[in-house]
């Protein structure tokens, strides 16, 4: 998912290209803006962690576009591309460790499992996600 903030600074082709650059296949893309109540379901696991407020307010900021990615361990690759939660930890040429610079607006999301991937796509995309490629 490319978060508000990488809408709002104009990097959604630069991000993108890192990820057609690698190889992988985007096979759905949804722009839409996010409501309190999806962002309770899909940062569940922060929901008692006193930043949530602030991260509630700033993910339903403006849109996002949400992205299907495909390919060979497209998960982790995913993860590895993206780099790590803390901005000051990104190593450079990640997504975050290039262009993240606080913590809360890290440009991007990453499913972290094939559960959690199954889960968010069908949360995010809905009865919409059609399958292009077989
Ligand atoms: P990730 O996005 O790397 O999967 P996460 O699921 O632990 O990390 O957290 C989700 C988002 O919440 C993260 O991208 C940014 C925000 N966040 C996490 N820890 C934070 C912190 N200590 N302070 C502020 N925002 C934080
Ligand atoms: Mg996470």
């Amino acid at each position: 998912m490319l978060k508000p903030d990488c809408i709002e600074r104009g990097l959604i082709g630069k991000v993108i290209s890192r990820i057609e650059d690698k190889g992988y296949t985007i096979s759905d893309m949804k722009m839409q803006t996010l409501d309190e109540a999806f962002i309770q379901e899909h940062y569940a696991h922060l929901k008692n962690r006193p930043f949530f407020p602030e991260l509630s307010e700033y993910m339903t900021s403006g849109p996002v576009i949400g992205l299907i990615v495909e390919g060979e361990n497209a998960i982790r690759g995913m993860r590895i591309i993206t780099g790590a939660t803390r901005f000051e930890d990104g190593t450079a040429g990640t997504i975050r460790g290039d262009y993240a610079y606080c913590s809360t607006k890290n440009v991007v999301h990453a499913s972290d499992s094939p559960e959690n991937a199954e889960i968010e796509i069908n949360r995010f995309f809905g009865d919409r996600r059609l399958p292009l490629f077989r």
